[in-house]
């Protein structure tokens, strides 16, 4: 019989990449859907038509336990979240209650419904939670075992999802893993991401839709990998036989300056700086300067390693970019 697996998160960057995966995989497929008009459920119905859509909220526990009712999953993937740091910012309440206080409802959704025993639960755990500061910053980039210290109230959220579902792990037997997944991007990365930000921009300065481009801080760097090897990494913490935690980074790290060199190269100009303007509106008020991961659990155990490089990936989504401003009108 054909395992069943429940994403929420399902109109996000990974809910896409997960889906086609496990689809691939011949899981059959479900997905939470939230609000009365979402313009993306056209699009996955579209795009995606094997994922069995079920309306429900992150907020909302009543319909999250009808949502594990409906879909008897073998396999939980919580990937829902208010998931845009500078948004949490100005945002706090709501980034608590769904990317925070939502991790512990999808638990209980599944303890209520009897699920603890038989389905397996995937939180998306983040970097952010590192905070990027020099004491806790090992050289080889962080690993399971470093020390948190979120800079943001998206990064504090997390936190407590992370403690939750280890909570829940210890108390309860779940088989519930952590992923504690660095930056990754690609063509489906959200437009206020700085990558998909810079790759859109890209494009229209190349077509003469835009002139310039305004950024934030320059300077913070990054361990960008691309989402759908990091979807991968996802799935097979599920395979495993105990439940555990686990860190999927490039181990490298890069400037958004790195970013803006190897963009602008692939539609010919050397030199970005004419095109970018610096908006204090992007600025944060508390930064995480840098990030840098160590996958050597992931590779060890998993066998996982990511499959596209930096550059890779810059190619990639700048490529995405002008498909899409071609065909669109000015
Ligand atoms: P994303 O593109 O921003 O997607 C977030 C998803 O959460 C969307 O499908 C959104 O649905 C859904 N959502 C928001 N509020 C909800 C609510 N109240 N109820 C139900 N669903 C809700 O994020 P992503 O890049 O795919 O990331 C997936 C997860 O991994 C997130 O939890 C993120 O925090 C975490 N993560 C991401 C990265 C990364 O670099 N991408 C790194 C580490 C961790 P709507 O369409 O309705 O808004
Ligand atoms: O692309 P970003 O918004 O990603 P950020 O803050 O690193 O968060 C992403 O990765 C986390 C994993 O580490 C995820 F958990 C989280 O959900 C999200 O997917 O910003 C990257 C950097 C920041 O330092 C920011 O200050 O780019 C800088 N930046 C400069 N100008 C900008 C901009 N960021 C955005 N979004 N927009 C700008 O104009």
């Amino acid at each position: 019989m054909a395992k069943r697996a429940l994403i929420t998160g399902i109109t996000g960057q990974d809910g896409y990449h997960l889906a086609e995966l496990l689809n691939e995989k011949g899981y059959e497929v479900y997905g939470i859907i939230r609000g009365q008009e979402n313009p993306k459920r056209l699009v996955i119905e579209q795009e995606q038509p094997y994922v069995k859509l079920i309306e429900a909220d992150l907020t909302d526990m009543t319909s999250l336990v009808r949502a594990v009712k409906t879909a008897q999953p073998d396999e939980v993937y919580n990937l829902g979240a208010i998931s845009n740091v500078g948004f949490s910012f100005n945002n706090p309440q709501v980034t608590a209650d769904i990317t925070g206080k939502g991790v512990l409802n999808v638990l209980e959704a599944i303890r209520i419904t009897g699920g603890e025993k038989t389905a397996r639960f995937y939180q998306a755990s983040t970097s952010e939670m590192f905070g990027g500061l020099d004491y806790n910053r090992p050289g080889d980039g962080y690993d399971e075992n470093s020390l948190f210290h979120p800079r943001s109230p998206y990064g504090v959220a997390k936190l407590y999802g992370h403690w939750i579902t280890k909570n829940y792990r210890e108390s309860y037997g779940m088989h519930a893993s952590c992923g504690i997944l660095f930056n990754h991007e690609g063509p489906h990365r959200g437009i206020s991401f700085v990558t998909r930000k810079i790759t859109d921009a890209v494009a229209r300065i190349h077509l003469g839709k835009q002139d310039h481009i305004e950024l934030g801080n320059l300077d913070p760097k990054r361990d960008w990998g691309y989402a759908g090897d990091y979807v991968e990494g996802m799935w097979r913490m599920l395979q495993q036989d105990k439940p555990g935690d686990y860190i999927l980074a490039t181990g490298e790290t890069h400037t958004i300056g790195e970013f803006l060199t190897l963009a602008f190269k692939e539609i010919g100009i050397d030199d970005w700086k004419p095109y970018v303007k610096q908006n204090p509106l992007y600025m944060r008020p508390a930064e995480v300067d840098i990030l840098l991961g160590n996958p050597a659990k992931a590779e060890k155990v998993l066998g996982w390693k990511r499959q596209v490089d930096f550059e890779g990936l810059v190619k990639m989504m700048v490529k995405n970019d002008i498909d899409i401003q071609s065909k669109l009108a000015n």
